[in-house]
């Protein structure tokens, strides 16, 4: 009988903390939306994230808006960070993307829109993978740091 008790206490205690964390993660998705552009390449192709360093708090709610000026296409690729987020969802023109997403890669003039929250602190390199870019300089940092 103690044993039966003492298990659905424990139940009870992993329920009330579980509704907790729903509740916590409600009020994030109510938070205003923090917004930040990058751009991918420059308007006179430069091969370059801009800006190259992105600094984002654990907790927050973002909207990363990606941009590519350039004449040819980029990627955003930085997998260790896209698994140290949550991902509320993608907006690129009329699609909307829910879901976890891992690389982005924008066409000439494309513009994407990711809205997330951070998870997991760390460091995390960003790069565009395509022949040449990475080694050319189009590299970048992001960081995720405990709420201020
Ligand atoms: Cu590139």
């Amino acid at each position: 009988m103690r044993v039966i008790l003492a298990i659905a206490l424990l139940c009870l205690l992993i329920a009330t903390t579980a509704s907790v964390e729903a509740a916590d993660f409600q009020n994030i998705l109510k938070q205003p939306v923090i917004e930040t552009t990058i751009s991918l390449g420059t308007s006179t192709n430069e091969l370059q994230f801009e800006p190259n360093h992105l600094e984002f708090e654990a907790g927050k709610r973002y909207k990363l808006r990606l941009i590519n000026p350039s004449t040819q296409k980029h990627y955003f690729t930085a997998k260790d960070f896209a698994d140290s987020i949550w991902t509320q969802k993608v907006e690129a023109g009329n699609v909307e993307i829910k879901g976890a997403i891992h690389e982005l890669e924008l066409k000439p003039k494309a513009e994407a829109e990711w809205f997330f929250v951070p998870l997991k602190l760390g460091t995390y390199s960003l790069r565009c993978p395509i022949t040449g870019h990475t080694e050319a300089g189009m590299t970048g940092e992001i960081i995720i740091s405990a709420e201020r």
